[in-house]
């Protein structure tokens, strides 16, 4: 019996399905690694001390919860242009001084869920998106590397005004989350 009829009959394994199962599995570790960035996201919001959501970097900058509700918004903006048959509706407003941090969590865990979606519908059915990105993952890569820019500015805004989280407390729920192997976000 040949090698590839034995797997099948004896495992369920087809070879021909092997490199789809591939690209599965890395959609799936894409998928993940957009999961653990909100939640990291979600996090730091939840660390953030009292007085934390009104931080600025300096006069003039957008404050800690403007820069929250405006993640959320640019996702959704992109969402919106590029994949809208999966858009849910984008706030009126982009840079919301929200001061309800459990209003703002569930925000980007909703908006976290419309990108997510979208993504991998997109990918799936392999179609394009309708304005940017040359594949659907390039607007999770850009998503993330948009939240790590801010997220930094978050933590700078913080610092200045005097309300820096220390390494040892926000370590272990932001950067681990990313490096911790055998767990999901
Ligand atoms: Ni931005």
């Amino acid at each position: 019996m040949k090698l590839d009829s034995l797997l099948t009959n004896t495992l369920g394994i087809n070879l021909l399905d092997m490199p789809d199962a591939r690209n599965q599995d890395l959609l799936k570790a894409l998928l993940n690694s957009w999961d653990r960035n909100n939640a990291i996201l979600v996090n730091l919001l939840r660390a953030l001390p009292a007085g934390g959501l009104q931080a600025r970097a300096m006069e003039g900058s957008p404050s800690v919860a403007e820069l929250f509700t405006h993640i959320h918004y640019v996702r959704l903006v992109f969402v919106s242009e590029d994949a809208p048959e999966f858009a849910a509706e984008v706030p009126r407003e982009e840079w919301a001084a929200e001061q309800d941090p459990d209003r703002i969590a569930e925000l980007l865990n909703h908006s976290a869920k419309v990108v997510r979606d979208a993504v991998k519908n997109k990918v799936e059915s392999g179609a394009e998106m309708d304005l940017h990105y040359d594949h659907p993952i390039l607007l999770l890569q850009h998503m993330i590397w948009h939240e790590g820019y801010h997220h930094g500015q978050i933590k700078l805004a913080l610092k200045v005004a005097g309300h820096a989280i220390g390494n040892k407390e926000i370590g272990p729920v932001t950067w681990q989350v990313w490096m911790k192997k055998g767990t999901h976000a």
